[in-house]
């Protein structure tokens, strides 16, 4: 019944910030996805393991679910626990890692970007800490897929994924559970929900947008059946193999409709919305937005409402180009911070030391030590803790938090889909001018520092160079550049902008405005539309 399949390298199938993602037909195409797959296995080992498998339900997961067991079991693993319909979020993915103390698991899916059979795919390991292969595993993968001569495939009929229960794939058990109750259940572990069922009682009313993506389930089940806010609280909450041709990432451009509601008349008290994969998380107020960096320092204000994290918490870990608001809370607190590279995969080590409890990106994503991927529910139900413990709006909590620390005004722009050649060419240019720039003036800034961010990790001393650059100014301002290591299409350029604002006064201005001579100082330090033509960016977060 085991076939070994003669195949040659495909180029291209280096992993990136969170596993390979490429194109659906690229995915589909002969070889593809199993090549990959087989060198995963290669890496990691596979005789005699148990995995997890789920993905977010995107076209195609279905058929490469059936695919990656059929590998498994060809390459002798011991058992499969596969979410029914093979849909599990990321971060309940890792929870089921870690649950079940497995050897880790595969995670399907292209996260933020659009799905459909013209849109994207994406394929991911996680270890069995729960949290996705550090570099040096990604690595290893990618060069296993250079010199890649077989792989190796049951012939089977197909597994009924549909049903919970156990069955045969040749030598391995497969498991198909219910991708929600292990979560579900970890949530109940953390915080009150008690507490959150009198507010909902109390009239406390919420949107939670799940984007026709995999946090619809989960978000329907917590919210509405648990917590009993009213029925339709989650909208866009059937997972749909194209996201019903949404964007699903969270933030103020595509979630528009959320914003729509949260800032118009009649919003209710809080809303939130949720990214492809549920690690992804947006928090808006009614009519306030809070930037993810913010929600971040808020929920590290704040934790200790919530019983998982009574006792305080440890650090707090923010990836580079997040504002340095959080570390503003830290300091304060007396406990440790920590700068890593973008990517959630460079957080683990610094969890699993028990170093940080707490870890955010300016993207979105906010998470801690209950597993080891971000968690876009999680970061929403301790915003509802604390909302019900605190009994403010979230505009009052916002506004005491800035009048305490000062306020980091933040934004994001995304340049997207540049051709390749010409972002590289910017960002070279702008690597090499880099020793010129301390000391110069720039829009009535002073620049202190310019360098390409390099981490060495503080656990296991591992090194990684060329994480972004850093362009620092007096007074806290900054502008960080990079490149997106999760697009299918051209090269994408991050710019991320920043300016503290240290109060009591001007710390309620519109960001753009606030940022304006830092955006202007981006755009004449980077020579951006001098390289790539372009002078307005496509998103703005
Ligand atoms: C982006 C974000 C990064 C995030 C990554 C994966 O990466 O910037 O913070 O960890 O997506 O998120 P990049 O390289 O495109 O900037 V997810 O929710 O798409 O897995
Ligand atoms: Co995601």
């Amino acid at each position: 019944m085991i076939t070994t399949v003669a195949t040659q390298p495909i180029a291209g199938q280096k992993p990136g910030t969170s596993g390979l993602r490429k194109k659906t037909p690229v995915f589909m195409g002969p070889h593809y996805l199993e090549n990959f797959v087989q060198a995963i296995f290669d890496v990691v080992g596979c005789a005699g393991k148990t995995f997890v498998l789920g993905g977010d339900g995107r076209y195609f997961n279905d058929r490469a679910a059936q695919v990656i067991c059929r590998m498994a079991a060809a390459n002798g693993a011991a058992r499969m626990i596969v979410g029914r319909g093979a849909i599990l979020s990321t971060p309940a993915a890792s929870h089921l890692i870690r649950l079940n103390k497995t050897d880790g698991g595969i995670i399907m899916s292209a996260s933020h970007n659009p799905g459909g059979p013209e849109e994207d795919f994406g394929v991911k390991f996680n270890m069995p800490n729960g949290g996705p292969a550090p570099e040096a595993v990604t690595e290893a993968m990618y060069q296993r897929t250079t010199t890649i001569t077989e792989y190796r495939i049951l012939e089977a009929q197909d597994l009924d994924l549909a049903t919970i229960g156990r069955q045969q794939l040749g030598g391995m058990i497969v498991d198909v559970v219910d991708p929600v109750a292990d979560y579900a259940a970890l949530m109940e572990t953390l915080f009150d929900f008690p507490a959150l069922r009198a507010l909902f009682a109390g009239g406390f009313r919420m949107r939670m947008d799940a984007m026709c993506a995999v946090t619809g389930p989960y978000a329907v089940e917590i919210l509405e059946r648990r917590l009993g806010a009213a029925p339709g609280t989650v909208t866009h909450a059937t997972p749909l193999p194209d996201f019903g041709g949404m964007h699903p990432d969270p933030n103020p451009t595509w979630a528009h409709e959320l914003m729509a509601e949260m800032m118009g008349e009649g919003a209710p008290d809080f809303g939130a919305a949720s990214d492809g994969d549920g690690d992804r998380n947006m928090v808006v107020g009614r009519g306030i937005y809070v930037s993810p960096s913010d929600s971040l320092a808020v929920l590290a204000a704040n934790a200790h409402l919530a019983p998982g994290y009574a006792r305080g918490l440890a650090g707090v870990a923010r990836s580079m180009p997040t504002s340095a608001a959080a570390d503003r809370v830290a300091n304060a607190l007396g406990i440790g911070r920590f700068e890593t590279p973008t990517g959630w995969k460079f957080f683990g080590n610094l969890l699993d030391a028990g170093r940080a409890t707490l870890c955010g990106e300016e993207s979105f994503g906010t998470g801690s030590d209950h597993v080891r991927e971000k968690d876009g529910l999680w970061a929403i139900l301790l915003w509802l803790n604390i909302l019900a413990v605190r009994k403010q709006s979230v505009a009052d909590i916002l506004t005491e938090h800035w009048a305490t620390y000062g306020r980091n005004y933040y934004s994001r722009h995304d340049f997207e889909a540049i051709a390749t050649d010409k972002a590289d060419a910017m960002m070279a240019a702008l690597r090499a001018s880099l020793p010129g720039l301390p000391g110069q003036v720039v829009e009535g800034m002073t620049i202190t520092a310019a360098d390409d961010f390099a981490y060495t990790d503080p656990v296991d001393g591992s090194v990684s160079h060329k994480q972004g650059v850093r362009i620092l100014f007096d007074g806290g301002s900054r502008i960080v550049l990079r490149l997106s290591g999760t697009g299918t299409e051209g090269a994408t350029l991050r710019v991320y902008l920043e300016r503290y604002a240290p109060g009591p006064d001007g710390l309620h201005h519109d960001p753009q405005e606030a940022l304006a001579p830092v955006i202007r100082a981006s755009l004449a330090l980077s020579r951006l539309t001098e390289f790539t033509g372009r002078t307005t960016p496509d998103v703005v977060t």
